[in-house]
């Protein structure tokens, strides 16, 4: 370890390389900016996998290659119950391939859409395991930054598991890009004044007022407004919320760096000392020994019904990149 390491922060791991021929790209599961998500079966153990697979030659475009290399170190690195595993990364001339668990039962977010809100025990349920994800990224000196409903998975069991490290950064001091997901931009974030970990305890307070509610603290249709509503703090319940829920809430909801739960000495223990999670017993939860509030219909273990269909495995219209300009070709 060099001397200006801090010996918490994460130790990095270079991703193992898969060789593509041992998979069979299966279905389509889902599409994000830069590809596709394919469920893919390895052909000997017949286990199967989440396969991400971007376009190199857009990634390189975009200036997203050392980004998007940062976002497989990190994730690579990473190991705990609530955040999905990456097993490796594997690339053919086109392609890039992020090789992950694969998480059975969809997106949380398509599953709160569909029951409109979540009762008081089972956001808390959801919510507690975004905060040990919390708590051990921070730990290790990762922030997430871009929590949303979307990038929670539910397992086949019930449990979640935080995906999509896209925006994942390791932190020494404040940092200072723009980026996130416009409904659950931390004041700080907008007003650029550079962020740190307390950024991932504001989307939890969104994270927690969205599945109470049904809807987003500060939604409006025009994202100015919308901005304006989270820098004033304009925060309105519903009467159905209770008095716990508001009061973490709004302890996350803090535009006051120095007053905002997660952010403080005590750091996520302020947050799971509080009275919303008075129910939740957090060694039970880490094991995933606590009854699931929903554990998602499936039909075998190939089922990919909670997933959005995309179409067959994608075409040859990406032009190749020359060998010699292929960035990745080195890892
Ligand atoms: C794991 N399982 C299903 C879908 C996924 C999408 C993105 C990342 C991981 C995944």
């Amino acid at each position: 370890m060099s001397l200006d390491q801090n010996p918490k922060d994460l130790v990095r791991k270079t991703p193992k390389r898969i060789n593509l021929e041992d998979y069979e790209l299966t279905k389509g599961l889902g599409e994000g900016a830069f590809g596709k998500v394919y469920l893919t079966k390895h052909r000997s153990s017949d286990a199967l996998y989440a396969f991400k697979q971007l376009k190199k030659n857009e990634i390189i475009k975009s200036h997203q290659v050392d980004h998007l290399m940062n976002e497989c170190y990190i994730l690579y690195s990473l190991d705990h119950p609530f955040i999905v595993k990456m097993e490796g990364m594997a690339q053919d001339q086109r392609y890039l391939f992020i090789i992950m668990e694969f998480v059975a039962g969809g997106e949380l977010f398509k599953y709160l859409r569909r029951v409109g809100k979540f009762n008081k025990f089972q956001t808390s349920f959801y919510a507690g395991q975004v905060a040990l994800a919390w708590e051990y990224l921070h730990s290790l000196n990762v922030i997430y930054r871009d929590l949303k409903p979307e990038n929670l998975l539910i397992c086949a069991n019930g449990y979640i598991k935080v995906a999509d490290f896209g925006f994942a950064k390791v932190v020494s001091a404040r940092t200072y890009t723009l980026c996130g997901t416009p409904e659950y931009l931390a004041p700080e974030v907008i007003l650029n004044k550079g962020h740190g970990k307390a950024v991932d305890w504001w989307t939890l307070g969104v994270l927690i007022y969205e599945m109470l509610v049904g809807i987003d603290p500060f939604n409006d249709p025009d994202p100015m407004t919308m901005y304006q509503k989270i820098l004033k703090g304009a925060l309105r319940f519903p009467k159905s919320v209770d008095s716990d829920s508001k009061s973490i809430i709004k302890h996350l909801l803090e535009s006051d760096l120095s007053k905002r739960y997660g952010n403080l000495k005590n750091q996520a223990q302020d947050v799971k000392d509080h009275r919303f999670f008075d129910h939740i017993n957090w060694q039970s939860l880490e094991e995933k020994a606590i009854q699931p509030p929903y554990v998602p219909q499936l039909k075998s273990s190939t089922d990919t019904t909670n997933f959005s269909a995309i179409g067959k495995i994608d075409d040859n219209t990406v032009p190749k990149i020359p060998p010699s300009s292929d960035p990745f070709l080195n890892w």
